[in-house]
């Protein structure tokens, strides 16, 4: 999608402090980090969100939780402990309308829920 920010640091339109891509996958550092280490990993392709999943995009899922494990290990988070979130929608708070997976860690996090 021409008009998606995250379109563009996959396409490299956009600049982004990339940690890892691939052919399916891009990670980079959320440019509003609420931990030490915050990492985003979004799927290269355009997806608006899990409601807009498919039963072929199950792998591409699978694949974006095992880049988040190598993220955690790259970022020495992986023994401590992390938070893996996706948002989705408004009242889950997503605010940028492509898929998009939270790694957050590097501190004690707070529970929260709303
Ligand atoms: P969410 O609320 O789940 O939609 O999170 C969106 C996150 O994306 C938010 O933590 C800030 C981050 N973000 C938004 N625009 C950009 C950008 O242009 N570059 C980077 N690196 N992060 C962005």
């Amino acid at each position: 999608m021409q008009t998606c920010v995250f379109c563009k640091i996959a396409t490299g339109m956009l600049p982004a402090t990339i940690l890892y891509q691939d052919e399916l996958v891009t990670a980079f550092r959320d440019m509003h980090p609420v931990a030490p280490t915050h990492v985003l990993i979004i799927p290269n392709k355009h997806i608006q969100s899990v409601n807009e999943l498919e039963e072929l995009d199950g792998t591409l899922v699978g694949h974006m939780f095992l880049v988040a494990k190598k993220i955690a290990e790259q970022e020495n988070i992986a023994h401590s402990g992390y938070r893996s979130i996706i948002n989705t929608g408004e009242h889950g708070g997503q605010t940028v309308q492509h898929l998009h997976l939270h790694i957050i860690g590097g501190q004690r996090l707070r529970f929260s829920m709303g």
